[in-house]
């Protein structure tokens, strides 16, 4: 199989390379993937003898149009994935997140290309604290933020290539995200490496938020059952039953280093900020026979903590910017 990859070099895209390279030899990677700030070339060092790179935007039709002309099958997780930065500018979540995938959707479409698009439980909007519900496949969409109006847009993209067009589609909505390679402007690198750092960790609001963490290798093993297994057209969430307020991930985190539960700032909170997100992926699990492989927390998050201590080249050169940005934007300790 000849696969094409976008947004490769990003957090889950890499990661994804590594494990297909590593677990499927078969398949021929190709990666296109523009390097904007959160693209990194050396995500995919360990393998680069084995893959193809293509530096280019997939919003770049002429360039898209040969690429997967070349390619059996597209896994499409190139995007500008970070609600902060929706906030200060949106536009570039239009372009790329909407306009490119119309120019990935076009190019598949023409081409009769098998196509996963890779999207986010954000486009369900939040749920209260006290619902005792989760999203499902049939759960309305209702987005909050820049970023996560134009992914919705973009599935729904999908969903009428699919029908109008007969587009061979197939979307996932997956949870949040955490493990290697993950840029130092999320939510828990940011905070292992402001320890690194003598920083105090950062904490929006009062942390009572809670997101569905699951390992990023988890959900890459459910995108290859999709890609192989799963009904055209279908939408699968994914997620690994990972519900964990703010809070409480920083204290993890502080526990780790060795420091009181309380050593962390209260900073201003996101505009807009979505309260809970909770995924109920039993379709893929019935369906699929998909199960996640990190069932505990702490000891990935312990794994991912390690990871960014070993490998603080990786990181570095992006921190000092990142933070910088968060205190033009108006972050203040509260
Ligand atoms: P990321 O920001 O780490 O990586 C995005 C990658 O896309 C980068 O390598 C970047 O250079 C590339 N890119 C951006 N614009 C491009 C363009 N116009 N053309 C080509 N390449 C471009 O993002 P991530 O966290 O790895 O997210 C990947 C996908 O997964 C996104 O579609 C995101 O919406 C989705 N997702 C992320 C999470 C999460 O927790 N991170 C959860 C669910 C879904
Ligand atoms: O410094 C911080 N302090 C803090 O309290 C940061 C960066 C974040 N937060 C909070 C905001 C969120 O409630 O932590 C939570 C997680 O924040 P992010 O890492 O920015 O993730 P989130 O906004 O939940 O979106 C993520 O999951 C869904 C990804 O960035 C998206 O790409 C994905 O679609």
């Amino acid at each position: 199989m000849r696969l094409l990859v976008t947004g490769g070099a990003g957090f889950i895209g890499a990661n994804f390379v590594h494990q297909t390279v590593t677990q499927r030899p078969g398949v021929h990677v190709t990666v296109l993937d523009k390097l904007t700030y959160a693209g990194n070339r050396a995500s995919l060092d360990p393998v680069a003898d084995r893959i193809e790179f293509v530096h280019g935007d997939i919003a770049d039709t002429a360039l898209v149009e040969h690429v997967v002309g070349a390619v059996d099958a597209v896994v499409h997780f190139a995007a500008e994935s970070h609600n902060d930065n929706s906030l200060a500018d949106p536009w570039p979540f239009v372009q790329t997140n909407i306009v490119g995938t119309y120019s990935l959707l076009q190019a598949v479409r023409r081409h009769q290309v098998r196509y996963h698009h890779i999207s986010t439980d954000e486009v369900y909007g939040d749920l209260e604290l006290d619902d005792p519900s989760a999203f499902g496949e049939n759960t309305p969409y209702n987005p909050s933020s820049p970023y996560s109006a134009s992914k919705a847009s973009s599935d729904m993209l999908v969903r009428a290539w699919v029908r109008s067009f007969g587009v061979a589609a197939t979307i996932s909505n997956c949870s949040n995200n955490y493990g290697p390679y993950q840029h130092v402007e999320k939510f828990i690198p940011r905070q292992i490496t402001n320890l690194i750092d003598g920083i105090r960790p950062r904490l929006y609001g009062a942390g009572h938020q809670v997101r569905d963490w699951i390992h990023v290798d988890d959900h890459n093993s459910a995108v290859w059952e999709i890609l192989e297994r799963g009904r055209i057209g279908q939408t699968y969430l994914i997620g690994a039953d990972g519900e964990r307020d703010n809070k409480s991930v920083v204290e993890l985190i502080l526990e780790a280093f060795g420091r009181a539960p309380d050593d962390f700032d209260h900073v201003t909170d996101r505009p807009g900020h979505d309260l809970r997100y909770a995924i109920d992926a039993s379709l893929l699990r019935t369906e699929l026979g998909w199960e996640p492989e990190y069932r505990d927390f702490r000891k990935g998050l312990e794994a991912t903590i390690d990871w960014y201590r070993d490998n603080e080249s990786w990181w570095r050169p992006q921190k000092a910017a990142t933070e910088s940005a968060y205190l033009a934007a108006g972050e203040k300790v509260l």
